[in-house]
């Protein structure tokens, strides 16, 4: 007999209450679950395909590990005795530091990708950390850090409360949404429309977003933060600034203006391409809604002036009102959050603490970039990188030049991947640790709920039990972090992983007098936690000490785990509450509008409007397609074909000066080398722009992704060298980077 079990959708950020019909174990259906709190019956084609990718017969079923070259399938006690022994030999030669590790994506969609990895790098001692965020959104932590006083503090777009949405590099009709979690963006934004309110959208590509737009501005790419310092010019030189209540909050308003002084529309309409009037019309619409809000994805951040665009998003809003208000940009307040303490200073947020080895690149939130990791590992000299370890990432397709990390990685004395898939970065690895299928694990949203556009609490159980002799993630990366210390015998426990962070929390909790549980004993704390595993128990640990918690026992109408598992589509936890100043780490307590090291690289930005865009040469922008996720769907054929191809579109103008006819192959060159793609010509981009999906090029030898290699595409981010960066993030240009075409033959 078919039954259902409910499961948080775990492709992408929108996080999705599912309904599964399951058979035996297989997921042979996907609904959205009409009863969830926070997603109310929303799917997209990726959830609904759940079953298909859950089932892939590509996935790894057991441990791989390289015998004689090739990788073999062996047991899990040899896979980790395999891992202990080759980080060990490692270690042992030329200490911790010349292990280095990589965490991709879904890592911030698994529970174990939460909880972790910070042990594993502890465990490790290395300063060699790099993430997917450095190909993506460090420039909005980095803004953030300096803005707020705290990196993980970004505000989101109350969607539901909103008059105006101004979208600037964001593409959530296809994507979903990112760094706002919504469920159900296509309705929100209809919501808007429906309600009064408008949507403007800024983008150099007529997404299907900006169809639904009221406004589409389509500026050069990369020019934005030139294009909201105008709008900033704007609202100082028409008297159109109000910050209104949050005005108390705030420091350096006049540095703004003087750092604003320059950039008049006229100065920059050359630059951007856009019309000075244009400019003008968008900061006086948005001064004049009455709730309005301004948002920036990855068109903001993933460019050349990553960071100046992530704060000047945040400047609009503060300088026109809308920060911390509703209708505006809000501070979530997830579940598992701290509960807030009275406000004080902080200590604020400082990066280049240490900086990397060969191109001296600042770290960032302990990171360095990701587009720095292959001349870290080929680079001869001390401080090399002799190891890695990568977890739920596949770099080789993600970040900058893949065929130097290949080579570089070909390189590496050892290598151990978590990763379902034997792909194009996998393939390298000594060692191979395979999470089970999303069906088998459970599912808590650490990362999305603190960017969620309401707040609510929701946590689905494994919706099947494991497969025999299979570990779930957890086990699976306590064990690494247990191997990495050179504990892999049957003695290696991997609740005293757990019990380790239990209880450095308690005894920090306890001690502090502002917590619910200040002067209890920490001992008898965790021994009071429920759950069923480890994880569990770190979830009620922090559910119960959060902002919503029982406080063992302090508020007895609090959350724990078990009330939240009584409740299996989620509690509602209300609309965004204003949060200043409780939210606020900077040493002044305020909001500091006009932080220094921001201020420092607006000279930077005046060169680049002064000189002008670079001749008239085209730039490439990424796109993303509803049936696709990075580099890692491809191999599921009810998620591939039709309108999901890897094509370079072209407008027509620049196609026919190139000689180029739709359908034509295409020969694309960049800093970091060529690759051919056919070419799509098609209005929807603006002149100049070429844009290409990334994520693809599954032709490499020694992968075992049968379906995705019959449609392999070409990997986009081939033609970059990885030395272009956002400076103040370490963040890759990966929108709007110089390369030239021709027809190839
Ligand atoms: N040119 C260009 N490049 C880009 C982008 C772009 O827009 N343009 N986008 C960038 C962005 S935003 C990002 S986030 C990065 C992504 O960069 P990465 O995170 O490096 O790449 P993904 O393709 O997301 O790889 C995810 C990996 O996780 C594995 N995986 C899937 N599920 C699980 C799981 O449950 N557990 C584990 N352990 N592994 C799992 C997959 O098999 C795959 O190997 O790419 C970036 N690269
Ligand atoms: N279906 C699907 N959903 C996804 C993903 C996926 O691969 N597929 N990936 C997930 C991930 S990892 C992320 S980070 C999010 C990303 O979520 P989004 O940022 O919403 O997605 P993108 O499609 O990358 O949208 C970026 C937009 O910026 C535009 N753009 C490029 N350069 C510029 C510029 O210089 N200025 C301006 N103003 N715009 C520019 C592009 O044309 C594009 O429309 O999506 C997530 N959701
Ligand atoms: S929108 Fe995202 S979370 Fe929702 S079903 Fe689709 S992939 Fe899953
Ligand atoms: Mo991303």
């Amino acid at each position: 007999m078919p039954r259902t079990a409910l499961r948080i959708c775990p492709l992408c950020e929108a996080t999705c209450g599912l309904s599964l019909t399951i058979d035996g174990t297989r997921v042979t259906h996907a609904r959205g679950d009409r009863e969830d709190v926070f997603s109310a019956g929303f799917i997209c084609p990726k959830g609904a395909s759940f079953g298909a990718l859950d089932a892939d017969p590509d996935r790894l079923r057991r441990p791989l590990v390289r015998r004689g070259g090739r990788l073999v399938e062996t047991d899990w006690p040899d896979a980790f005795a395999a891992v202990a022994a080759g980080i060990g030999a490692v270690t042992r030669a030329y200490g911790g530091e010349a292990v280095g590790i990589y965490l991709g994506n879904p890592n911030v969609h698994t529970m174990a990708g939460s909880l972790y990895p910070g042990q594993i790098v502890a465990a490790l001692g290395t300063r060699s950390v790099f993430t997917a965020s450095t190909l993506d959104q460090m420039p909005k932590h980095v803004s953030c850090g300096h803005l707020f006083g705290d990196p993980n503090a970004i505000p989101v777009p109350d969607l539901d409360r909103t008059d105006h949405l101004l979208l600037l590099g964001a593409n959530p009709l296809v994507s979903n949404g990112s760094l706002a979690t919504a469920a159900d963006f296509p309705g929100k934004l209809r919501a808007l429309r429906r309600r009064g309110g408008r949507l403007v959208v800024i983008d150099p590509h007529r997404t299907r977003t900006a169809r639904a737009a009221d406004r589409h501005v389509a500026p050069r790419p990369g020019t934005d933060a030139a294009l909201l310092l105008a709008m900033v010019h704007v609202l100082f030189a028409e008297g159109l600034t109000d910050p209104g209540e949050t005005g108390a909050h705030l420091l350096g308003i006049e540095e703004v203006r003087a750092l604003a002084a320059d950039f008049a529309p006229e100065e920059v309409a050359r630059y951007c391409d856009v019309p000075a009037d244009d400019i003008r019309v968008l900061a006086r619409e948005l001064a004049g809604a009455r709730r309005a809000v301004v948002y920036g994805r990855l068109g903001s951040t993933a460019v050349e002036f990553g960071t100046l665009t992530s704060w000047l998003v945040d400047v609009l809003n503060a300088l026109t009102g809308n920060l911390d208000r509703p209708g505006g940009a809000m501070f979530p307040l997830a579940a598992t959050a701290r509960a807030p303490r009275p406000p004080a200073p902080g200590k604020g947020f400082r990066t280049g603490r240490w900086h990397s080895r060969v191109s001296g690149r600042p770290e960032v939130k302990g990171e360095l970039p990701a587009a720095a990791l292959a001349e870290e590992i080929d680079t001869e000299g001390e401080g090399r990188l002799r190891a890695l370890i990568t977890i739920a990432g596949n770099p080789v397709l993600s970040a900058p030049d893949g065929r130097r990390l290949d080579q570089a990685l070909a390189g590496l004395e050892f290598m151990v991947s978590v990763d379902p898939y034997l792909n194009e970065t996998a393939r390298h690895a000594d060692v191979i640790l395979p999470p089970p299928p999303p069906s088998r694990s459970a599912h808590y949203d650490f990362a999305f709920s603190t960017l969620a556009v309401r707040n609510t609490v929701r946590y689905t159980p494994p919706a099947v039990p494991l497969d025999e002799g299979a570990l779930d993630e957890p086990e699976i990366l306590a064990r690494l972090a247990l191997a990495v210390l050179g504990q892999s015998g049957p003695d290696a426990d991997p609740a005293a992983v757990d019990a380790q962070t239990i209880g450095r929390r308690l005894a920090k909790e306890t001690a502090d007098p502002h917590s619910p549980v200040h002067g209890r004993d920490a001992g008898q704390l965790a021994a009071a936690l429920t759950g069923a595993t480890g994880y569990e128990k770190r979830l009620d640990l922090m559910l119960r000490l959060g902002p919503y918690g029982d406080g063992f026992g302090a508020d007895p109408e609090g959350l724990t785990l078990d009330r939240v598992l009584a409740h299996p589509h989620g509690i509602d936890l209300g609309p965004l509450q204003p949060r200043l100043p409780e939210v606020l780490r900077t040493p002044s307590g305020k909001v500091e509008l006009a932080p220094p090291e921001i201020a420092a690289d607006v000279p930077r930005l005046r060169a680049a409007v002064r000189a002008g865009a670079e001749g008239d040469g085209l730039v490439l922008i990424g796109r993303r397609h509803l049936r696709s996720n990075n580099s890692w769907m491809h191999n599921v054929p009810a998620l591939t074909g039709g309108s999901n191809r890897c094509t370079v579109q072209l407008h027509p103008e620049d196609a026919a000066r190139l000689g180029l006819a739709d359908g034509d192959l295409a020969r694309i060159k960049g800093d970091g080398g060529e690759i051919t793609a056919p070419v799509e010509i098609t209005e929807a981009v603006r002149r100049g722009v070429a844009c290409m999906p990334h994520g693809w090029g599954h032709d490499r030898e020694g992968t075992r992704l049968e379906s995705a290699g019959r449609e392999p595409g070409a990997n986009v981010n081939q033609l970059l060298d990885g030395s272009r960066l956002d400076p103040l993030s370490g963040t890759a240009v990966l929108n709007g980077f110089p390369i030239r075409m021709e027809a190839a033959r």
